[in-house]
């Protein structure tokens, strides 16, 4: 079994889903945690898919086939991570905001934060305000996940803040906002909590506020 986590990774970096699949199949059967597969093979891949990223070593067409391959290793990885009692570290709705169809960018940031180990409620593109606080009264998530890709939709991002607000929601939830056109700037006249400029990063930041939400 030595060496199965890494190969994971390997395998997931070069978008090869079926040997990611085979190879968790071959890790679970040898007796390895699933947590240690989601941990040292799949999220420990991502992670050097965030590097490489960052480094310009790998762009978009990179990302989304480890991203994909990584997906494929969730769907034979999820039920015995259930089984073993694993919890996400937190949850979160993603969106890209009222009049945006853009989501190359979100799915993307969909990827990297199941990456951490967040659980992903997407709800697609052109999610208007009231979608986004409907979809957290039914999904109780931890971080609204805005994405923006226009000038124009960018107010979106206010307004789906104070729909928040109007519904007696805004306290307990983390509102993170991001997009080509984002900026701190606008973070704050959006009246957001967090802004990320890229996926990594807005991965990063999801799982540090989940961090000292939790208080752990
Ligand atoms: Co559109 N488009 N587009 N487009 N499009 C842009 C964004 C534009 C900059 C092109 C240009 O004019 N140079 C421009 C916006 C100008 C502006 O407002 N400032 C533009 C326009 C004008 C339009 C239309 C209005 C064109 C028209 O119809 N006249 C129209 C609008 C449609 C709509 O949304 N209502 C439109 C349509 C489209 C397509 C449908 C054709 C297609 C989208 C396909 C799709 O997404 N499924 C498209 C595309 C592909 C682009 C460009 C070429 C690429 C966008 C992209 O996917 N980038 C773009 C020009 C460009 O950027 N070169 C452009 C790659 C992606 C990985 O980056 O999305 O920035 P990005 O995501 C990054 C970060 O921003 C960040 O992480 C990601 C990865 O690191 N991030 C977050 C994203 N969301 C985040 C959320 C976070 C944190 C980080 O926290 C929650």
């Amino acid at each position: 079994m030595d060496g199965i986590l890494s190969k994971i990774s390997e395998e997931m970096l070069d978008g090869n889903s079926k040997e990611v699949q085979r190879l968790i199949e071959e890790a679970i059967s040898g007796g390895i945690d699933a947590s240690d597969i989601l941990e040292q093979g799949l999220m420990a891949g991502m992670d050097v898919v965030g590097v490489k990223f960052r480094s310009n070593e790998f762009f978009v067409p990179e990302v989304l086939v480890a991203a994909r391959a990584m997906n494929k290793g969730m769907a034979v990885l999820k039920p015995h991570l259930a089984k073993s009692g694993v919890k996400p570290v937190g949850k979160a709705l993603l969106g890209s905001v009222k009049g945006d169809l853009h989501d190359i960018g979100k799915n993307i940031v969909r990827m990297m934060f199941e990456g951490k180990g967040i659980e992903v409620k997407d709800l697609g593109v052109d999610v208007p305000p009231e979608k986004f606080v409907e979809a957290y009264k039914e999904e109780k998530a931890d971080i609204i996940a805005l994405s923006a890709l226009l000038t124009t939709t960018m107010e979106e991002m206010k307004n789906t803040v104070d729909a928040f607000i109007d519904a007696g929601l805004r306290d307990d939830v983390i509102i993170m906002v991001g997009g080509a056109p984002v900026s701190d700037k606008s973070r704050i006249a959006a009246g957001a909590d967090l802004y990320a400029d890229d996926a990594v990063a807005a991965a990063e930041a999801a799982k540090q506020a989940l961090v000292m939400k939790s208080g752990a």
